[in-house]
C-alpha cells in the first residue's frame, strides 16, 4: 500500500509516507509508546496505517536501561520539517527532557524515511543516518515495510535487517 493510492476520503491531502521508530527506557514504557501512537494517530494531518511489534533491546550508548522498540508507518500531508516538530511536540507531552545525547528517555521519537526523499540539512537527515547499523530499528521496520527501499543505500529494508547483528533484541509482543 502507498499513501498516494490509499482509498480513503483524505487520500487527496495524505500522500506522504513515513517510517517512525519509537522508543523509550525509562517509566512504564510500553503504556507510553502506545500513547504515543494513539496521540500520532489522533492528529489530523497523520494517520497510522501499520505497526510493528514492541521489541526489548539492550542499549546502544552509555550504560542505561534496556529500550523497548517498535516502528510504525504513516500517512500524512505534513512536510518532513512539520512532521518532525509534531514529533518533538508529543516527546514533550510525555515529559521527554533532553540531557545526555544517546542517553536515558521516557519517549524518544525518530523520522527514519520519508517518501524516497534524501535529505541532510542540518535540522532533519532523512533517511535516518544510523539506521542501517540498528537491528532494534531494521527488525520492527522489516515486519511491517520489508520493500521499501532506501534511498541512499538502494537496499531495500529487510535485506539491510538481514546484514545487522540481531544481539540483545527480543520479541515483546506481536504487532
Ligand atoms: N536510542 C538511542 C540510543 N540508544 N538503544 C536502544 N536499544 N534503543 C534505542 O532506541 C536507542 C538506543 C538514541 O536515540
Ligand atoms: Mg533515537
Ligand atoms: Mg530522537
Amino acid at each position: 500500500m502507498t499513501c498516494s493510492d490509499e482509498a480513503t476520503a483524505d487520500a487527496e491531502t495524505m500522500v506522504h509516507g513515513a517510517a517512525i521508530a519509537l522508543g523509550g527506557n525509562l517509566g512504564k514504557t510500553q503504556a507510553i509508546l502506545e500513547g504515543a501512537l494513539g496521540m500520532l494517530d489522533a492528529d489530523p494531518d497523520i494517520k497510522v496505517t501499520e505497526r510493528s511489534s514492541w521489541y526489548s533491546s539492550k542499549p546502544v550508548g552509555p550504560p542505561q536501561p534496556d529500550y523497548v522498540n517498535g516502528c510504525v508507518l504513516l500517512c500524512t500531508s505534513l512536510p518532513p520539517r512539520l512532521l518532525l516538530t509534531r514529533l518533538h511536540e508529543i516527546e514533550n507531552a510525555f515529559g521527554r527532557e533532553r540531557k545526555e545525547h544517546w542517553g536515558a528517555r521516557t519517549l524518544d521519537l525518530d523520522l527514519i524515511l520519508y517518501d524516497n526523499l534524501v535529505l541532510d540539512d542540518g535540522v532533519i537527515a532523512v533517511p535516518h543516518p544510523r539506521m542501517r547499523e540498528r537491528a532494534f530499528v531494521l527488525t520492527p521496520l522489516a515486519e511491517i515495510a520489508p520493500d521499501w527501499i532506501d534511498p541512499v543505500s538502494g537496499a531495500s529494508i529487510a535485506v539491510l535487517n538481514e546484514a545487522v547483528d540481531q544481539t540483545g533484541l527480543t520479541k515483546l509482543t506481536e504487532g
